[in-house]
């Protein structure tokens, strides 16, 4: 077991995790009451495998992680408020409030999201990491995501290409048992996740993603590798999420005592009972990084309340679009049915006519708003939902399946 480092060391790492479940706890409650929208995924109990790694992160070096990361972006740096902010889609959140939970992004903080495509964030790590080799700056990437993930195939592109270029970059597998529903058993035929690159020149290892200190001794040695030798290496880390995959799950494919059990490991209770045990920290400190926890996710909430909503003359910014918008895709995982802007081939003349909308309503700040969803010529007469089943009828379309993220 890993020594216990100095008191102050051990308050900011119970501090931080502490804060993290607690945003996570809070985002939960106001995904219930609809202030948040889109996909929710929270990464409670896998705090000290997020926190554990940020800690011995440099301020220089990047972070790249999955759609799981508000705790990813806390944990580097990034102010609770502001990704609360995102999850309200405020213009005040990490990207402007359009990109929600699943894209949390912080370049100041290194903190480079926050993506949304399972496997996606590998070849992007290593593009990053190759960015940092090419101007010869000492930076590491620090690339997290799922078990699920590598079994994609930028899983082996990425791993062939960082041990070829001798990339400066680290990768560390969450393994919390799970890719959505399906086991690791069931969706990999190498289970030990830790031996999936050797073949490709990265050497892994395996730790207990639960406990803090682990991870911090793994991460760091995987780091120094990275930075001092070229070498780029994977560690598995066994954590465990308490809650569903996303908030649509209805936990179907585990026990009730499989999560009882992993809860009794809690890297939280654990970490504050060693320091208190070894007199490292006093309860009275536990107490106070948990009060702390609960001040900050309180005003994070108020601030994201607060903030406006973007312009809707602003809908189109920041797109890669041709002469005109094409389309835009909309999900709401309360409401699984398809959306308007999800039939392509009418996405045009759609886009069109809701940024006419939109243009409209920003003229009109205090007179009657046209309501772009039932605006424009296309949509006389018809209600959306009505419209939106006609769209379909002449193609056949394929439909994602429930909570299909
Ligand atoms: C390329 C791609 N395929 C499928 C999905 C749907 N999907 C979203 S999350 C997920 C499971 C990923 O599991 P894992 O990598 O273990 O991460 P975890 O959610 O457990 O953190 C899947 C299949 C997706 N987003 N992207
Ligand atoms: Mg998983």
């Amino acid at each position: 077991m890993a020594d216990l480092p100095d008191a102050a060391t051990c308050y900011e790492l119970l501090a931080r995790m502490a804060l993290i479940r607690r945003f996570e706890e809070e985002a939960g409650r106001q995904y219930q009451r609809a202030k948040a929208g889109g996909f929710l995924h929270l990464g409670i109990g896998e705090e000290a495998t997020i926190v554990g790694t940020t800690s011995v992160m440099r301020d220089e070096d990047f972070l790249i992680g999955t759609y799981r990361t508000h705790g990813h972006a806390i944990a580097r740096g990034t102010e609770p408020k502001r990704v609360m902010a995102e999850l309200f889609g405020r213009v005040d959140g990490t990207s402007g409030g359009r990109g929600g939970s699943m894209h949390i992004f912080d370049a100041e903080k290194r903190f480079m999201g926050g993506y949304g495509i399972v496997g996606g964030n590998l070849p992007i790590a290593a593009g990053i990491a190759l960015a940092s080799q090419y101007k010869g700056e000492d930076a590491v990437t620090v690339c997290m995501f799922g078990d699920g993930a590598s079994n994609t195939g930028n899983f082996g592109e990425t791993m062939n290409l960082a041990a070829l270029w001798k990339l400066p970059l680290f990768f560390l597998v969450e393994n919390n048992l799970y890719g959505m529903g399906t086991a690791v058993e069931r969706h990999s035929a190498q289970t030990d996740l830790s031996k999936k690159a050797e073949g490709y020149g990265i050497a892994g290892t395996r730790i207990d993603g639960m406990d803090v200190l682990a991870v911090r001794e793994g991460v760091a040695e995987g780091i120094r590798q990275a930075r001092e030798e070229q070498r780029p290496t994977l560690l598995e880390a066994f954590t465990y999420r308490y809650r569903g995959h996303s908030a649509a799950d209805p936990e179907v494919y585990r026990e009730r005592e499989e999560v009882e059990e992993w809860r009794e490991k809690d890297p939280i209770e654990t970490f504050a009972r060693r320091c208190v045990e070894a007199g490292v920290l006093g309860e009275r400190e536990v107490g106070q990084a948990r009060e702390a926890a609960d001040k900050e996710v309180e005003a994070a909430v108020e601030f994201a309340e607060s903030s406006p909503e973007p312009a809707l003359d602003t809908m189109y910014e920041n797109l890669y679009t041709r002469t005109e918008p094409t389309g835009w895709y909309a999900v709401d995982e309360r409401s699984p049915h398809p959306h308007r802007g999800e039939h392509e081939h009418k996405m045009p003349a759609a886009a069109r006519e809701l940024a006419e909308a939109g243009a409209a309503y920003a003229e009109q700040p205090t007179g009657e708003r046209p309501n772009p969803a039932t605006h424009g010529d296309a949509q006389e007469g018809v209600e959306p939902r009505v419209a939106a089943e006609r769209e379909v009828s002449d193609e056949p379309e394929e439909v994602r399946p429930e909570g299909g993220n």
